[in-house]
């Protein structure tokens, strides 16, 4: 019997840490299990599949949506998907829930850096730029970020370290029997 697909789904503030979480946990499933893991990164994902798409609420949701079809397609697959979108907006986090349920498995996982650590490290400048001004409708600062209540896990990559943050993740894979 071939192994379920599943996809991993996080979801936080800019500079919370997904997409250096995301690549460690490709990393990390690699020695573990012998499929690739399709990665659908929030920045990446914007060059190309949704490229043309900004920041309105419309868009973001656009956005979301489009990386859950494809995560779907790729979950229905027997495929691993690992998407780290911000994903601001909860309606748009259960659609994809709903879409990626019916083709395998799904775990949210909220990376919940607070917003003040997130400033703190300000590694592309955008929270500076966002107080500022210059950058509008910036999640977090002028514009909204709606806390999952459903996340099947919460990471604080300001109390965890990185390897910590992805056993937690493998750790729920394997409870799931995904991995
Ligand atoms: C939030 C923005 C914005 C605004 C540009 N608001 O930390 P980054 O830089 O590299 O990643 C952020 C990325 C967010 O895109 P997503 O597709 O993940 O967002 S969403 O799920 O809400 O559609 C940030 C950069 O784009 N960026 N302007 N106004 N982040």
């Amino acid at each position: 019997l071939a192994a379920q697909g599943f996809t991993v789904f996080f979801t936080g503030l800019s500079g919370a840490g997904k997409s250096t979480l995301a690549r460690a946990l490709r990393e990390e499933l690699s020695r573990h299990d012998h499929r690739a893991v399709t990665l659908l990164d929030g920045d990446v994902v914007r060059r190309n599949l949704c490229a043309g798409l900004g920041f309105s609420a419309e868009d973001r949701s656009r956005n979301v949506r489009r990386i859950g079809y494809v995560a779907a397609e790729v979950t229905r697959a027997g495929g691993v998907s690992v998407c780290a979108p911000i994903a601001p907006y909860h309606a748009d986090r259960d659609a994809v829930r709903r879409m990626v349920r019916e083709a395998g498995g799904f775990v949210l996982v909220h990376v919940a850096t607070p917003l003040r650590e997130c400033e703190r490290r300000d590694r592309k400048g955008l929270y500076r730029r966002a107080r500022s001004g210059a950058l509008p409708e910036f999640t977090g600062v002028s514009a909204p970020y709606e806390v999952p209540e459903d996340a099947d896990l919460v990471l604080d990559t300001a109390e965890l370290s990185q390897d910590e943050a992805v056993d937690r993740v493998v750790a729920l894979l394997r409870e799931r029997g995904w991995v």
